[in-house]
């Protein structure tokens, strides 16, 4: 398949430290190795489904690297989609974590069990529930920059989807609000272009060259990279992100990417050999420079396997949830309507 690379406009060349690369590096090994992980559990019987993003670690480690971690409007919000994990590992997350979604256990901190794979939820790091039907994400991203434009400061909401939901309208409803003349929203919105929706090409559904150049009709920024290159990437959202918290206005990043393991288990999670690997790429680049041996490298993948590895054999020893935990969560603990009458006097 053609790969669609563009040179990043407005963006620097400024070079970055050897310790932020080889941590990038780690990081995408990590997130890669995850992955791998959580595709062999599905496919062992420990899991119902598998989605995720190997391929997409060269842009998803660096943007979970330059988010403004926290809870509530000064800090960044974050609706991502299914194919997050690099950017959840980048804020921190335990790996762990993503084998026990997997293994649906009562101890899954984003869902308890309930949802699947790739599905994160941390509510103190401003990372709202990924969304199933794809692209609710856009039309809830205004909302929480709406927000953090009304409180002040510096938080920004950033948005992440892929090419082929962009033909949803609630896409179209994110760029509206996002650029309304004079209200303006703090949002990044993140488009990851792997040139599929599960099997439909790119090709022949889209009248547009680049998804980004949707942006310009809107007055928003807009610009598309190579995805598949880390120091791209981290330039780009940098710049991206200091526009958007300084402005308080959007800006739109399509980043083109791989998608190495097809859509999900219900295409069979096998490799794809003819797509860019951005981890092989960024290792040739690391030997070049002299950053890191190969063997360093080798070590390092080693290293996540056996820890994984060792890790969802623990996981599967972890409790399910109870079936009555079935009605927790579903709206509200208790019944706040009732209580707040009962308050009033009201029967
Ligand atoms: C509203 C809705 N329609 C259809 C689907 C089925 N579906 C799941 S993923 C997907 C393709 C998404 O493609 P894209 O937006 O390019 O993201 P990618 O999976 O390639 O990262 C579709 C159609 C869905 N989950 N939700
Ligand atoms: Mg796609």
């Amino acid at each position: 398949m053609a790969q669609v690379v563009s040179v990043p406009r407005r963006v620097s060349d400024e070079a970055l430290s050897p310790e932020l690369l080889v941590q990038m590096y780690d990081l995408m090994v990590k997130a890669r190795v995850l992955e791998e992980r959580l595709i062999r559990m599905q496919k062992q019987g420990d899991g119902y489904f598998w989605i995720g993003g190997p391929g997409e670690e060269a842009f998803s480690v660096p943007l979970g690297l330059l988010v403004h971690k926290g809870q509530g409007p000064e800090f960044d919000y974050l609706h991502l989609h299914y194919r997050g994990g690099g950017t959840m590992l980048a804020l921190g997350a335990d790996p762990v974590d993503a084998l026990r979604q997997m293994k649906n256990t009562a101890t899954d901190p984003y869902s308890g069990g309930r949802n699947f794979a790739s599905h994160y939820s941390v509510r103190k790091w401003n990372v709202v529930p990924v969304s199933s039907p794809i692209e609710v994400q856009y039309a809830m991203a205004p909302g929480t920059a709406m927000a953090q434009k009304r409180a002040g400061g510096k938080g920004i909401t950033i948005v992440t989807g892929g090419d082929a939901g962009t033909a949803e309208g609630e896409f179209a409803s994110c760029l509206i609000w996002s650029s309304r003349k004079g209200h303006e929203l703090p949002v990044l919105i993140v488009v990851t272009n792997n040139q599929y929706g599960i099997s439909t090409p790119y090709d022949g559904q889209h009248g547009e060259k680049r998804v980004s150049d949707r942006g310009a009709a809107f007055g928003i920024r807009s610009l598309t990279i190579d995805g598949n290159d880390p120091e791209t990437s981290y330039r780009a959202i940098r710049s991206a992100m200091d526009y958007v918290r300084t402005e308080r206005k959007p800006f739109f990043l399509e980043a083109m990417v791989s998608r190495l393991y097809g859509h999900s288990s219900s295409s069979g999670a096998n490799f794809v050999s003819e797509e860019a690997d951005c981890i092989a790429q960024f290792e040739a680049k690391l030997e070049d420079r002299k950053i890191l041996t190969r063997a360093r490298m080798s070590e390092l993948r080693t290293k996540y396997t056996e820890e994984l590895l060792e890790a969802s054999k623990r996981v599967r020893e972890e409790p399910q949830p109870e079936p009555e935990d079935v009605w927790k969560h579903v709206f509200a603990e208790e019944n706040m309507v009732g209580k707040a009458a009962r308050k009033d006097g009201a029967s």
